[in-house]
Order: structure tokens, then sequence, then C-alpha cells
């Protein structure tokens, strides 16, 4: 396979090749990707190295498939010409996620609605991902009717200059600020700009993405998006109300044998999820999970993800996984 990686320098983009590495993705040429400023740089995959191109020139080389992690103009702008050009396009950016023509696929779930027509695949938003990972085997057997979501984001959601804003904040440094306010010893509970609504963007992916991967317009989401001062992923609180009542120990039975989700809940012996072992890991981490003892056919529990690896690069390459393993391109 002939695999373009648009935004080849970039956090996300470093973990795509980690990822395809790792995976052992079958990769027969590597054309790494960058904005003109990066072009000329050497990158190295697998012990080779490769030299970064600009966007023209990958469009030219044809790639079977391009892994996109550039930002969701260059996305909207260069997606299109890369599909023209017969390549499969697989976006990180929220671009393309809700454009009714458009998968927005976690394998795991929905990666069976894919065909060969599908030349601009969407990869729903990292807090999305862990989250509907959880929600879809239990919707399937108890019908979720409503779902009450806080998340704890990683300071890596947002890039380098959010990692650099708190080193520096650490270090009693001043530097270029990529929030509004300090992170370090801080949580800001806004996540991307504001809405019509006083709902951040990261809120409304949380509630439209899971509608649209879940296929169920009538499920009921609302979502409260904060940052912290962490690295490892994104954690987040769950509230899910059903149709149906439900035994506990099924629904965590169901979630053990969910592909791709960890249970870690034991009160006796203080097991639960927590990004700083989250990080590095394709899993979903789900613990905390107890009865809503305030109202009937409810639960809560705690969802814990790399959001660099399966809220991003790793839910992307299984998504080409899947594309090549049922000859899809
Ligand atoms: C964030 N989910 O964490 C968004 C984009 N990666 O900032």
């Amino acid at each position: 396979m002939k695999v373009a990686v648009v935004g080849a320098t970039g956090m996300v983009g470093e973990v795509m090749l980690q990822v395809l590495a790792e995976r052992n993705f079958p990769v027969t040429e590597l054309i790494p990707v960058a904005s003109e400023k990066s072009v000329g740089k050497e990158i190295e995959f697998k012990g080779k190295k490769y030299q970064v191109v600009g966007l023209q020139t990958a469009v030219d080389r044809k790639a079977d498939i391009a892994l996109f992690s550039a930002g969701g103009q260059t996305s909207l702008d260069w997606a299109p010409k890369f599909a023209a050009a017969g390549t499969t396009v697989i976006d990180n950016s929220s671009a393309w996620r809700m454009d009714p023509t458009k998968k927005l696929i976690v394998p795991e779930i929905n990666a069976h609605e894919l065909t060969a027509a599908d030349k601009i695949i969407a990869n729903p938003n990292c807090s999305t991902i862990q989250m509907v990972m959880v929600l879809a085997p239990l919707h399937k057997k108890y019908t979720i009717k409503r779902v009450v979501v806080s998340t704890y984001q990683s300071i890596t959601g947002t890039g380098v200059k959010a990692v650099q804003q708190l080193e520096n904040e650490y270090a009693g440094v001043q530097g270029e600020m990529a929030y509004k306010y300090q992170i370090h010893r801080n949580a800001i509970p806004q996540c991307d700009v504001f809405e019509d609504n006083d709902y951040t963007k990261e809120e409304m992916k949380l509630v439209r993405e899971t509608k649209k991967i879940m296929g169920d317009n009538s499920i009921a989401v609302t979502a409260t998006a904060v940052r912290i001062p962490v690295v490892g992923g994104h954690s987040e609180t769950v509230n899910i109300e059903f149709n149906n009542d439900f035994d506990i120990a099924e629904l965590r039975k169901i979630l053990h044998h969910t592909n791709g989700v960890v249970v870690q809940d034991n009160t006796d012996t203080y097991t639960y999820p927590m990004p700083l072992y989250a990080e590095g890991k394709d899993e979903v981490f789900v613990g905390r999970i107890r009865r809503d003892e305030s109202q009937p056919n409810t639960v809560n529990m705690w969802i814990v993800a790399d959001n660099l690896r399966k809220g991003a690069a790793t839910n992307t390459i299984q998504i080409a996984e899947y594309l090549v393993a049922h000859k899809l391109v």
C-alpha cells in the first residue's frame, strides 16, 4: 500500500507513523506530507528515511490511502483532490464528520457501512470515540434514552502549543498561550470555541457525532467538556439512562466482552482507569460502574483512553486496516 500521512510532522501524525509501524500495516511506500515550511524535512519510518513533501506533490503520487491530520481547512481544500486522484482519504479533522454524504467510522461499531465508493471517510472526535465504544454495546442490549457526559481532556488534544504552555507554567516561564488562561493547577471549562447555544464545539461534537455513529437520533446527549493539565488521555464521567432496566453484573460482562474495551472496576482493590496508565495504549478503559441511585434504569461510569491513539491515530489506522482486509482500496 502506498500510504500518505498528511500532517506527518504534527502530534497525531507522529503517532500515526508509530502505530503504522507497530501494527505492521502493509506500507510499500510512505509519503510524509506537511505544510510548505516542513517540506524537505527528513522523517524516519521503520528504519528508512523519507523526505517530507508538499500537498500537490503527494496528490500527484497517487497514494492508495491518505491519513489526514492537518486541520479542517486543509482537509476541505485537499481531501477532494486526493480523492479525485483515486486516493482514499481518512480524515481526523471535523471537516467531513457531519457531511451527510460521508461516513463517520469507529470500526468496532460501524465499519460494515464502508464501501469502495467511500473516498473520504471521517474519523470521529477523540472524546466521542472513547464514549461510543462503551455506549454502542449497551445501546444494543438496553436501548439508551439519554447520556450526560462530562469530559476531563488532556492538553495533547490541543496540540504542541498547549503542552509547551503547561511546561512553561511549571517552570514559571512566560510563553505563548494556547489557552485563554493558565492551565497549570487549573481546569478550563472550555474546549474549542463557543457556539450560539453557549455550548462549545467540543461539546456539540459529542452530541452530534454520537447520534451519527450509533445511527439513532433518538439518543439524547448533553455534554460539558473541560480541559485539565494531564497528558496521557481523556477521561469522562458518563451517566446513561436506558429505556429498560439492566443488571449491573450483566452490563459489566457485556463491556468485558466488547472488543477494544477493558473493564477496570474493583473498589476493593482501588482498581479504576486513569490517564497516567492509559497513555500509549489503544484500548478504552472503563470503571466506576455503578447504578445511579437517583433514578431508575440509569448507570454511572468513568471512561478513559489515550486521545492520540484510539482517539485519533489508531482508530484511523483500524479504518485503513478494514478497507484493506475487505478489499475496499
Ligand atoms: C481536543 N478533541 O481534545 C479535541 C481535538 N483533538 O482538543
